[in-house]
């Protein structure tokens, strides 16, 4: 049996990401290829709490300490990801380390200052950044509650996202509906399964 894959969806707040892994995640299982959703930050983690403190404002933090703790949950869970993938579980990642560089070098901070912390964490086998009008993404669901979801801070966060572009990186039009973008990822990753099957998980 092949390892899983590792699989990233990045993309500003209210882009459709976590639907789309909600969906990839229930087709790969229903092929019978084990899958599991996970998400960054995630929150369940002593760190976690703190930095859900941090999010939806109950507590203020230093800009640098909170983006170590966000690099920290990403660590924290680094023995896990490289387990599931072992032992042929593929993950479906709701946000990583793009988002942290992306978030924080928004407010300004050094861009190689924000990726530090990062170096050497298990490198994503396919990226799909979620790319769409931050307008659009203003209007859809509740947002607005959190600290971040402000129209002209994700702006500046999809401004980021666009300079960490990669050529790998496979860029989604988030303003498609549901469905297309749906079929679209589905016939992608089971490329990248296909082709990861046989080789190792790299790190950055
Ligand atoms: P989410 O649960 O995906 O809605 O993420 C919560 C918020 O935190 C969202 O506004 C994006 C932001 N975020 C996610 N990862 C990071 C990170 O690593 N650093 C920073 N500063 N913000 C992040
Ligand atoms: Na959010
Ligand atoms: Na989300």
């Amino acid at each position: 049996m092949g390892r899983g894959a590792f699989v990233v969806f990045e993309g500003c707040d209210k882009s459709g990401k976590s639907t789309q892994c909600r969906l990839l995640v229930d087709y790969l299982n229903s092929l019978g290829k084990k899958t599991e959703l996970w998400r960054f930050p995630e929150r369940s983690t002593a760190i976690g709490q703190i930095i859900n403190g941090y999010i939806t404002k109950k507590d203020e933090l230093h800009d640098k300490a909170v983006h170590l703790m966000f690099s920290a949950n990403r660590w924290e869970l680094v023995p896990l990801i490289k387990e599931k993938i072992a032992s042929g579980v593929t993950l479906v990642v709701d946000r990583y380390a793009y988002s942290g560089v992306a978030f924080t070098s928004a407010k300004g901070y050094d861009m190689l200052w924000c990726k530090n912390c990062d170096i050497g964490l298990p490198r994503p086998d396919a990226v799909y950044y979620m790319n769409i009008d931050v307008e659009d993404a203003s209007v859809r669901g509740d947002y607005g509650c959190e600290r971040y979801e402000v129209s002209d801070f994700q702006k500046k966060v999809q401004e980021c996202f666009q300079s960490l572009k990669e050529p790998s990186w496979n860029v989604i039009d988030a303003g498609e509906s549901i469905d297309n973008i749906h079929k679209i990822l589905c016939e992608s990753v089971l490329k990248t399964l296909a082709e990861c099957e046989n080789t190792l998980l790299s790190e950055d």
